[in-house]
């Protein structure tokens, strides 16, 4: 039966109250992304990137999830093969939909790794400089995300996924980053019919077969509502 891949970004998450990065006021207006989103800054300051984790992990931890994120669970529940959700969030709103399985390219919050032996468990509400490994308790923890210029997780799956998929949606995202962005070439390559649902075109809206622009809450149960009574 047809696989369908979704990917989505913080746009899928705005109407829950959580910011998005590159939106008017989002988090890239209030921090510089080489000071709380890669490796070398974390290491120039590792006080200001907790302090950036833990403040949204504190707003993750208050959101709700969806109308979007409830549609998409929906859709894994009741399409008739695999629905395969990849998200570049690091909130887990998708879980808390109802969604099963989601692949967290970027990490989580809710993720906690040691820099010094790779160990992951469940973070803190705040996790703090020099916190230490429970496993082998060098001073090491940080968040369990993936920062610029580091690889995203399960890539191999992704690709896999990306191949065989005879539908592919991206949802929420402003397709700037990589390489998430270039999944939509992948989807193609494997003979997928491609949609984007998003608040405005993405960077790479010419490589969709089609476009549905709107609020996430308003054409995600929509499109789920068409794929299902379709069938
Ligand atoms: C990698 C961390 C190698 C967690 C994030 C030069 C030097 C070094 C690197 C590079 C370089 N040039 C390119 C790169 C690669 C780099 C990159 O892409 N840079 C960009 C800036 C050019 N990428 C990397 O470094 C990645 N690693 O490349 O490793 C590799 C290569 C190939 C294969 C394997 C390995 C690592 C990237 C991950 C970085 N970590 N976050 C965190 O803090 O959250 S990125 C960050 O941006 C988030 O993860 C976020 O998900 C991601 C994308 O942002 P979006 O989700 O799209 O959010 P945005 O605000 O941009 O857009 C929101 C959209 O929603 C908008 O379009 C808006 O219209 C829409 N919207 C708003 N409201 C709604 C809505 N839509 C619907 N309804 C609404 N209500």
């Amino acid at each position: 039966m047809e696989k369908i891949v979704i990917l989505t970004g913080a746009g899928i998450s705005a109407e829950s109250g959580l910011s998005t990065f590159r939106d008017e006021g989002g988090l890239w207006a209030q921090h510089r992304i080489e000071d709380v989103a890669t490796p070398e800054g974390f290491a120039r300051d590792p006080a200001l990137v907790h302090g950036f984790y833990n403040a949204r992990r504190a707003h993750a931890a208050q959101a709700k999830p969806n109308a979007a994120h409830s549609a998409l669970a929906r859709l894994q529940r009741d399409w008739p093969g695999d629905v395969i959700i990849v998200t570049q969030n690091v909130d887990s709103l998708h879980e808390a939909g109802g969604a099963e399985d989601v692949i967290h390219m970027h990490g989580s919050l809710a993720g906690a790794l040691c820099a010094a032996c790779g160990h992951r468990w469940a973070a803190p509400p705040e996790m703090a400089v020099g916190e230490p490994c429970p496993a082998c308790h060098a001073p090491a923890a940080r968040p369990d995300v993936v920062w610029f210029g580091e690889m995203p997780y399960q890539m191999d799956v992704i690709y896999d996924h990306l191949a065989n998929a005879r539908i592919f949606a991206s949802i929420g995202t402003s397709g700037q980053v990589y390489p998430a962005a270039a999944f939509v070439h992948e989807a193609i390559a494997g003979g997928a019919r491609t949609v984007e649902l998003n608040l405005e075109p993405s960077a790479g809206s010419s490589s969709f077969d089609e476009t549905i622009l709107g609020p996430a809450t308003e054409t995600v149960p929509r499109w789920v509502n068409k794929l299902l009574g379709q069938r």
